[in-house]
């Protein structure tokens, strides 16, 4: 096994643009003071998170809320605050003509607009450098007989098809897949077996995202790790942590046994860590708390489950398993999930010349102030901005 502190070392963990702006609730968006009002502000905001933790080196975009005149110069301007672009995530649930769904919309204008978006979205992978195209539909009916199930899968499968069929030979397209919301009755990708379905039939540069918060209350998560893993297909996450639905709250906060059981099946197959193949995203908002230490706050999560997940004796749980020691196969995976790993990340930090504990680091650097006076006027960057 691979030292945990090297593999450690050479994780990253993507941030997500849109967790720096404001957001809220359908009920109430509570605004903050230095609030970022583009996408560069945005991103001098993720390299924040980047230059405490080492651990934060991309960005995840989110278009249209981060469209720029010119991308060629964001990427550049994301190199000289020491990040780079990642992950494009489209989105198809905003515009006034999306009421029915965007590619499964039963008019075919409809859906060449939502396409042609998708392919924009190639584009601007070209211009960063980016090589993943993530889905995410809000696409589904709220009424029983409000249109063919059937054939608006008929309708996904030919618009992803176009799609993947634009990819260039390095990029990638990542289907999301989520239960529930804004469509109540049925959602058009509303699980694992749904996109995995898509994805197997697209091709090798199809892969499923979990978004951790998209699933049922009780949704053994680590199990369908296992099986996309097994069939090549697991093509990244979007961590959070919720409790009834898409809550977005910060990965590890409810749930730190539920992320580690989920890292530990990454980590058996050797699928953490720099050449994993995987990308390893927050999708998250903060409503309430200050933002980048949330964010900040929530890479650390990432990395304390993955480093216990990388402290479990293979070895002694295979011996355990194999002889049927049912208990002393559970009691491997606690002792590494029991033991503390703070100290273990505080020396890693220290070894790269980082301060051991970020969130600190952070408080005591002044930036939160800096934004908050020099942010003044303009529009705070939120949902549709
Ligand atoms: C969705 C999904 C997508 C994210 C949007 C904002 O529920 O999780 O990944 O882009 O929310
Ligand atoms: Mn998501």
């Amino acid at each position: 096994m691979r030292d945990a502190k090297s593999v450690l070392a050479s994780q990253n963990i993507e941030t997500p643009s849109w967790a720096f702006g404001n957001s809220g609730t359908r009920f109430k968006v509570f605004a903050q003071e230095g609030v970022p009002r583009d996408p560069y502000e945005k991103i001098a905001d993720a390299a924040q998170v980047h230059r405490f933790t080492g651990t934060a080196g991309s960005v995840a975009l989110h278009i249209p809320w981060d469209k720029v005149d010119d991308f060629g110069e964001l990427a550049a301007y994301a190199a000289e605050q020491g990040v780079r672009i990642g992950t494009i995530n489209s989105n198809t649930f905003q515009d006034a003509d999306y009421m029915l769904g965007s590619v499964c919309h039963p008019e075919p204008g409809i859906r060449r607009k939502a396409t042609d978006h998708l392919l924009e979205c190639i584009g601007i992978m070209e211009a960063v450098g980016s090589d993943d195209l993530k889905l995410w539909f809000a696409d589904g009916t709220n009424y029983p007989g409000q249109d063919s199930i059937a054939a608006r899968q008929d309708r996904l499968a030919e618009v992803l098809a176009e799609v993947y069929g634009k990819l260039g030979e390095r990029q990638r397209m990542l289907l999301e897949y989520k239960l529930f919301e804004p469509s109540f009755y049925h959602t058009d990708v509303p699980d694992w077996g749904t996109a995995f379905a898509h994805c197997a039939a697209l091709g090798d540069k199809a892969e499923v995202v979990i978004d951790t918060g998209h699933h049922a209350p009780g949704t053994n998560i680590e199990f369908i790790v296992a099986v996309l893993l097994r069939a090549g297909k697991l093509g990244g996450f979007d961590f959070n942590s919720r409790f009834y639905a898409d809550d977005d709250l910060m990965v590890g906060s409810a749930d730190p046994f539920q992320l580690f059981r989920i890292m530990h099946e990454l980590a058996l197959r050797g699928a953490v860590g720099a050449g994993s193949g995987i990308a390893y995203m927050l999708d998250q908002c903060h409503n309430i708390e200050p933002k980048i230490p949330a964010v900040i706050r929530s890479v650390m999560n990432v990395q304390e489950a993955t480093a216990k997940a990388l402290l479990v004796d293979h070895g002694a749980l295979e011996a355990a398993q194999s002889a049927g020691d049912v208990l002393g196969a559970n009691a491997v995976l606690m002792d590494a999930y029991n033991t503390d790993v703070r100290p273990l990340l505080a020396e890693l930090r220290e070894e790269q010349g980082l301060h051991p504990d970020p969130v600190a680091a952070y408080a005591a650097s002044g930036y939160a102030d800096k934004i908050k006076s020099e942010r003044q006027g303009g529009q705070a960057a939120g949902w549709g901005a």
